[in-house]
């Protein structure tokens, strides 16, 4: 069966109009998924691609909750439990205002074939909200999340789905949202990863992203006859969890970070970015990323207003490596073209579906690598895997051995969607490469299961 376009017509009218990213998610997967339905009747006959493109089930709620001055606030929950063949629903939530039905279905859809590619018994799922935690106190962070999982708890389970963290959630919020769950339920179990270390969550989780970004990039330069990364300039986007990783990770293998930014604007140091300083701002301070030129006056800080037409201005900085890891749709045709005039020989995406389908394509006709999310991002909700594996077990894993079991698992990724791309006849096409090995997965288990 080849994908027609009646097909997509199918999907787009059993969904909102507006449901854009889920759309630009679903066509990307579909059109590399051709030469897998076309040579096997037997997909079509089980109606794979209608089953995968529609949740299990969504749940969308009313969060009420009180901010400092006593106003009653009224937000809006999800969670989406697209498909869960391989495992429990696994993926995070995400607390930020432009959250919709529509990206929690494209997040949950790139989830099922990411946590297929890790090769571990999870599914995919994903959820959140349009609470935007910018500028709240603790105390008004606590009452959302206590007033989110008043109505979460009763989808969720460490056999069910296990949410995590995503843009907006960290450690902070994860810890209300278990405490109030252990509230309700007077159960002490594993039904969120990325717990804080003192009551169950997993060394090297916060850490996990970003780092296995990095490894996955490693083996995908070793693949392609590179050398790693010592002296290697590096772009990273984004200030938060994944960036701020990502940019460790690039430290510590001798490369030189020079960039990040965050939703108002663009860090450029060229001596290389000075990561406690932004871990002080971003993680601590929850600060603008502005405030880095008062200890850094040689900087430079673009404000988004600055940005170049239609592109952005990171993008736009000469780099070896480039890791896109911020949001959707942050790196545009004119920034891949910037990127390939400039030099760019890599491009890992930390984010999920960072590069827009027209980047991509400019990207990989100019024979710069390219990693796509759902491959190089995996090593967060891979860990948060064993986080449900020492939760199970009631143990508790070194640093060494969570670092050693991250490395090992994205270097198998890279190598799997590698060697599928090969085998499909589009060799060095990690965006096939990983939609068709994380497709056949979840696709054979379902064909296994029955209706
Ligand atoms: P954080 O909330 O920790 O950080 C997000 C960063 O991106 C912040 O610097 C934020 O800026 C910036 N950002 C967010 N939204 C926008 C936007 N619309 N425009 C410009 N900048 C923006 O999130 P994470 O680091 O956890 O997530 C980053 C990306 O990585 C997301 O795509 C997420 O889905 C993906 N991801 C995360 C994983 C995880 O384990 N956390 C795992 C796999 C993928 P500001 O500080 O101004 O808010
Ligand atoms: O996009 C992602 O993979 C995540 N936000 C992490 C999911 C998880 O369950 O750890």
């Amino acid at each position: 069966m080849s994908i027609s376009n009646e097909t997509i017509e199918k999907i787009r009218r059993s969904n909102c109009a507006t449901d854009d990213t889920f759309f630009q998610a679903v066509e990307e997967v579909l059109e590399s998924i051709k030469p897998v339905l076309d040579s096997d009747p037997i997909y079509e006959r089980h109606s794979i691609v209608d089953r995968l493109t529609t949740p299990d089930r969504e749940f969308k709620f009313k969060v009420v909750w009180m901010d400092d001055n006593q106003n009653i606030q009224v937000n809006t929950g999800y969670r989406v439990q697209f498909n869960n063949a391989l495992g429990p629903y696994k993926g995070g939530l995400r607390f930020h205002p432009s959250v919709n039905s529509g990206i929690l279905k494209f997040l949950g859809f790139e989830q099922i074939f990411k946590n297929s590619l890790t090769g571990l018994p999870i599914g995919g799922g994903k959820g959140g909200s349009d609470f935007d935690p910018k500028g709240k106190s603790d105390f008004e962070i606590m009452k959302f999340c206590s007033s989110f999982m008043t109505e979460l708890h009763k989808y969720i389970g460490p056999r069910i789905d296990v949410p995590a963290g995503d843009i907006g959630v960290g450690a902070r919020e994860i810890g209300y949202l278990f405490g109030e769950y252990k509230k309700i339920t007077s159960s002490y179990e594993g039904i969120l990863t990325g717990k804080p270390y003192m009551f169950g969550g997993s060394l090297m989780r916060p850490e996990a992203t970003g780092y296995g970004c990095v490894y996955f990039t490693d083996e995908m330069l070793k693949f392609a006859g590179k050398d790693g990364f010592k002296d290697r300039i590096c772009t990273v986007s984004g200030a938060g969890n994944v960036a701020l990783h990502t940019i460790e990770k690039l430290y510590a293998l001798g490369a030189k970070p020079v960039t990040c930014t965050d939703s108002r604007g663009t860090i450029y140091d060229s001596r290389g970015v000075n990561l406690e300083l932004l871990k002080e701002l971003k993680l601590v301070r929850r600060a603008s990323l502005e405030e880095y030129c008062t200890v850094h006056s040689e900087a430079i800080y673009t404000k988004v207003e600055d940005y170049p037409q239609g592109g952005h201005e990171v993008w736009n900085i000469p780099c070896d490596c480039a890791f896109p890891s911020a949001t959707q749709n942050e790196l545009t045709k004119v920034d891949a073209q910037n990127l390939v005039d400039n030099g760019c020989i890599s491009v890992s995406e930390g984010a999920n579906m960072p590069s827009t389908p027209t980047a991509i394509q400019i990207i990989q006709d100019n024979g710069v690598l390219f990693a796509p999310a759902k491959a190089a991002n995996a090593g967060g909700v891979a860990v948060s895997e064993f986080e449900m594996s020492q939760n199970a077990s009631m143990t508790k894993w070194t640093y060494e051995k969570v670092d050693k079991m991250l490395e090992q698992t994205m270097r198998a990724i890279c190598k799997r969607v590698h060697l599928t791309a090969e085998e499909y006849g589009v060799a060095g096409n990690y965006v096939d490469g990983a939609n068709i090995a994380g497709f056949k997965k979840v696709a054979d288990a379902m064909i296994a299961e029955g209706i």
